[in-house]
């Protein structure tokens, strides 16, 4: 079966701001993704994803855009961009540009013209409503908390913003809007760029009835504008005007979605996208909903989640994109593993757990190394909008600082935009200047020049499991079973192509524990070898066997 380049990939995700500042002003910028492409290429990727580096005021870090066609200052030029576009191309590495289009900034020359006046023609590129009686026009809650409409002065009507105040929502309503935005997508591609995430993709098409949430405060409005009711038809629009046109690749960031859902964006058939984000297996640590609070992860729903998704989105015929940790959740050694006893364990082990599963892997930058939560202990630590507003609301609401600033080592955002800790050198060699958010001390052990040193590495373990991937088919194209559902300790799945297999055993646990294959598969018997482990001397008889501290096996069957 020949498949699309972007089954096969494995993508990486950049965060510029993070990664490698080479001016020495405490921000990372493109020219410092350029000099980095050869570690890339080592590890062995295939795609890069670059969140956004469009120009920004920076309220929520490039995702409040003020220009959909430029390059931001802070980042470098539009000729660096090129420049890194082409030094990649010749590396065989491909490009995808972050698209944030359910949003603008506030400072985008659209939203100046439209709160102008009510008269302006980019009027009606935003939502505006009247008040309710002098209220807000209905209770949906910004995903930043607080009320998602804010009185515009200047005209004395409300703009709606589903995350921060100066991220005005656009009225996808408007056939202008979309036209403007398949006009700004083309003019990434014909530069050359390969693809586009998009962001909060799901949420553009609003009820127009905009009506009041009767489950709220349990419920924020989401259930009027999540996979709303014009959203298939909108993204078939686009590509049909944009993505046809070119050999590119599409991910959908979905926030709050249904397998579904899912199934009809991403079915090559329906003509939407190729694959999307969801987010329901990083939520298995919200007790009822709620993030803002400190908690163990569920194991259990966590298996159960992953491997519907896998099962479901298959029977479909949709895409999944796969990942444990992107710009937006903490580290997932911190969350779902270990990140000090046994943290090349289970770094190892979380790896192999996503890149056996079906679908596209995505590495967060630092993943491949097994960077930790920083562990921050006091606010000022933090940059954050979200968590920084948090802060805010919950001090309000008489929770104590310290409770916050635990809950927040757990959660926030900030987790994951530490620097790339590159050496043991001073900030972790990721600027000569002063980094515009701390770098964690963990740096010290964890970089990636001693990751390339230890051949026992995360980084290598990674890099083989890239390799396989381009060896073996069944793991892009076998199919998907569970086994041992309810063991509290272990996560093992069968991936099925013909008469081949695959048995993935993960202990997700630093508590030895037994894995007994279940009667009935018909593997009992096959020829085995072991295609990747994170201990040296895993058993080739997989019968019964004790799990070591979060070790994790594959053995290929035939
Ligand atoms: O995130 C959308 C989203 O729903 C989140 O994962 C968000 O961080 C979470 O709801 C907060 O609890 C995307 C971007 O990835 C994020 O960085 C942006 O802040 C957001 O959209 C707005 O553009």
């Amino acid at each position: 079966m020949t498949q699309p380049w972007w089954k096969k990939s494995v993508v990486y995700q950049i965060y510029p701001k993070s990664f490698k500042d080479t001016t020495g002003n405490g921000v990372g910028d493109i020219r410092g993704i350029t000099e980095k492409l050869d570690y890339l290429a080592l590890l062995g990727v295939d795609v890069i994803w670059l969140t956004p580096i469009y120009p920004s005021p920076q309220r929520d870090n490039g995702y409040d855009i003020s220009d959909y066609y430029a390059i931001d200052e802070r980042y470098g030029s539009m000729e660096d961009f090129e420049k890194l576009l082409e030094e990649a191309h010749k590396r065989g590495l491909k490009i995808i540009m972050d698209i944030v289009v359910n949003h603008t900034s506030t400072e985008h020359e659209w939203f100046k013209e439209a709160r102008s006046s009510k008269e302006n023609p980019y009027r009606n590129y935003y939502i505006w409503k009247d008040g309710e009686n002098g209220k807000v026009p209905n209770n949906w809650q910004s995903k930043f908390g607080g009320p998602a409409w804010e009185l515009d002065k200047v005209t004395g009507q409300y703009y709606l913003h589903l995350f921060d105040v100066t991220q005005a929502d656009l009225n996808w309503e408007n056939k202008k809007v979309r036209n403007s935005v398949h006009e700004m997508m083309h003019f990434w591609l014909k530069k050359g760029v390969d693809g586009f995430r998009l962001d909060v993709i799901n949420l553009i098409s609003k009820d127009q009835k905009f009506p009041n949430d009767p489950s709220f405060p349990h419920s924020d409005g989401r259930q009027f504008y999540t996979d709303g009711p014009r959203i298939h038809e909108f993204l078939q629009e686009m590509n049909h005007e944009v993505f046809s046109k070119y050999d590119i690749m599409t991910v959908g960031e979905m926030s709050s979605t249904t397998i579904d859902n899912c199934i009809n964006y991403s079915n090559p058939n329906r003509h939407e996208l190729n694959m999307t984000f969801n987010f329901h297996h990083l939520k298995v640590d919200y007790p009822c909903g709620d993030k803002w609070t400190k908690a163990e992860f569920d194991f259990l729903e966590l298996k159960s989640i992953l491997s519907a998704w896998q099962i479901e989105m298959d029977k479909g015929g949709g895409w999944n994109a796969l990942f444990w940790c992107n710009h937006d959740q903490p580290r997932a050694i911190s969350r779902f593993g270990d990140d000090k006893e046994y943290h090349k364990e289970a770094g190892k082990m979380l790896a192999t757990t996503l890149h056996m599963m079906k679908g596209t892997p995505y590495i967060y930058q630092g993943e491949e190394i097994g960077m930790t939560n920083p562990y921050f202990n006091k606010i000022e630590d933090y940059r954050d909008v979200e968590s920084l507003n948090m802060y805010e609301l919950k001090r309000n609401e008489g929770m104590s600082e310290k409770e916050i600033l635990e809950i927040l080592q757990q959660k926030s955002r900030d987790n994951a935009r530490t620097p790339m800790q590159w050496t043991d050198e001073e900030h972790a060699g990721f600027t000569t200047g002063q980094p515009w958010i701390p770098v964690p001390e963990q740096f010290k052990s964890i970089n990636t020049e001693r990751a390339l040193e230890d051949r026992d590495s995360i980084f290598y373990h990674y890099q083989k499991l890239i390799q396989l991937r381009k060896e073996h088919d069944i793991i892009i194209d076998g199919d998907f079973q569970l086994i041992l559902k309810e063991h509290p300790r272990i996560f093992a799945f069968i991936r099925q192509l013909g008469s081949e297999h695959l048995l993935i055993i993960n202990n997700f646990y630093s508590s030895e524990t037994t894995f007994d294959l279940p009667s009935g598969i018909g593997i009992e018997n096959d020829d085995r070898t072991i295609l990747i482990s994170n201990y040296q001397d895993s058993p080739l008889d997989f019968k019964r066997f004790t799990l070591r501290p979060y070790e994790s096996v594959v053995y290929h069957l035939t």
